[in-house]
């Protein structure tokens, strides 16, 4: 597939793409609410704001020629911007003040595939968001070795896209009070050996 029409697939599927955040609290939960505001690709930072991410299962490496040695199979990252607030008006937390901050430490992507099964991703981050702001971290939302492996790898040179769903789940602790934040968000994925 042609990067320009890349492009316009990207653009027009930008309003299908899914993106949610969960934040469910009560009184015996944490305090701060967090969410997953956006998941992007880091080449198309403004471009998309939350999707669909385009996976490239195989690069033709320097030579522009695929299925030589110069070959290459890169690692696909995801920018995650996440915000934080307290839970409601009523309740007020202070800069630098107790319960300010949720430091997020590790993350888990699960993929849905129609017919097709790719093995999840668990992995640590460190990403500190203070209470009343957003922050921006990235993950690895599809391993090289996934693209080694069928399915993905049986799309290496050839002009068939897999399509599919990646559940972004991440995990952290809230500031003082230790209890566990959690937050969700899925974005659709498109894999093929897309062309440049
Ligand atoms: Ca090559």
């Amino acid at each position: 597939m042609q990067r320009n029409s890349r492009v316009l697939f990207a653009l027009a599927l930008v309003a299908a793409a899914v993106l949610s955040g969960t934040a469910c609290f009560d009184q015996d939960q944490a305090r701060t609410q967090v969410t997953i505001t956006r998941v992007a690709d880091p080449q198309w930072p403004d471009t998309l704001a939350s999707g669909p991410y385009l996976s490239d299962v195989l690069d033709p490496g320097p030579d522009g020629i695929p299925n030589t040695m110069d070959d290459i199979v890169y690692e696909d990252e995801a920018l995650l911007t996440v915000t934080s607030n307290a839970p409601s008006d009523l309740q007020v937390i202070k800069p630098n003040g107790p319960y300010a901050r949720v430091t997020l430490e590790r993350y888990r992507v699960d993929f849905e595939i129609p017919g097709e099964q790719i093995e999840p991703i668990e992995g640590s981050m460190h990403l500190v968001v203070p209470s009343g702001s957003r922050a921006t971290g990235s993950i690895v939302l599809v391993t090289g070795f996934a693209k080694t492996q069928p399915p993905l790898s049986t799309l290496a040179g050839g002009g068939d896209e897999l399509t599919g769903t990646a559940r972004i789940t991440v995990h952290g602790t809230e500031e003082t009070s230790g209890d566990e934040i959690v937050a969700e968000a899925s974005i659709a994925v498109h894999f093929a050996d897309w062309v440049q």
